[in-house]
């Protein structure tokens, strides 16, 4: 039996809310001693990507796209394969679902306000029209967001707009943008398409933000891979493995983040 924390009923209402507003919030669902130790664990791997020459990968100043190891802590099936998240995920881009990116967001002091964007282009551009979802981020923050760490602003509803829809809201001053504030342990479930932005982190502290994408499952984005050892593998679960199908095994993991390639994600 799978453990969860929410009833299908209430699981049903956060996959409503995603279809609807573009995401939804699960409050207080990790525990804040596990948050604080991926933090701790993060830090010295983004030193390290930023001493190596790391570029922010054309997300603006000071806001730097880190993509972590598949190795412990962050290689946590408690986390990857929650199943509160997990259900709503599958609520939303359906059955055999792909997990394909495991990765940070982390706007340091000197940041900016980023243009607003949306992280995928439409499935049919040709058509101008939008789909059911296909390719979800789950965000969670390793620091408490507050206004002034750079809470991620989301224009709520905005995921279905098309794009000469989008232009002529922005002219009209019609897309309303409300920062996100979030608690360690706090979970965003995302449709990357809504229409969302970075804000400044005014603070001297890091503020990183996981991002953990899953994809429909004939969805195969190369560009966000998680290398996963070879000597892992026997230890995931099934369904983990299923999860991570698309991704390159390897035989040795790299130790120093690699410099992020992944710079085309604004829509
Ligand atoms: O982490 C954030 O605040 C949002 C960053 C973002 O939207 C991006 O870099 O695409």
């Amino acid at each position: 039996m799978a453990n969860h924390r929410y009833t299908a009923e209430e699981r049903k209402t956060f996959t409503q809310k995603v279809l609807r507003d573009g995401y939804c919030v699960l409050e207080n669902h990790f525990s804040p001693a596990v948050i604080d130790y991926w933090n701790e664990r993060f830090m010295p791997l983004l030193r390290s990507y930023m001493d190596t020459g790391g570029t922010t990968a054309g997300r603006g100043a000071e806001r730097y796209y880190v993509t972590l190891p598949f190795a412990e802590p962050f290689a946590d099936p408690t986390i990857f394969e929650d199943e509160d998240i997990l259900s709503i995920v599958e609520g939303l881009v359906g059955e055999d679902f792909v997990m394909c990116q495991l990765a940070t967001d982390t706007p340091l002091l000197g940041s900016d306000y980023q243009e607003i964007h949306r992280d995928t282009p439409p499935l049919f551009p040709e058509f101008h029209i939008e789909t059911p979802p296909f390719q979800l981020a789950v965000n969670f923050p390793l620091v408490d967001v507050n206004e002034e760490n750079g809470p991620i602003e989301i224009a709520a509803g905005t995921h279905l707009l098309s794009k000469a829809e989008r232009i002529m809201k922005m002219e009209k001053g019609e897309i309303k943008l409300e920062a996100v504030t979030m608690k360690r342990g706090d979970v965003m479930i995302r449709d990357v398409r809504g229409l969302h932005r970075g804000t400044p982190n005014r603070t001297p502290v890091p503020r990183p933000m996981v991002v953990i994408g899953y994809s429909r499952k004939w969805l195969h984005r190369p560009e966000v891979s998680i290398e996963i050892p070879r000597s892992m593998v026997g230890e995931l679960s099934h369904r983990a493995r299923r999860m991570l199908r698309y991704n390159p095994i390897v035989d040795v993991i790299q130790q120093q983040p690699r410099n992020e390639t992944y710079d085309t994600f604004s829509y």
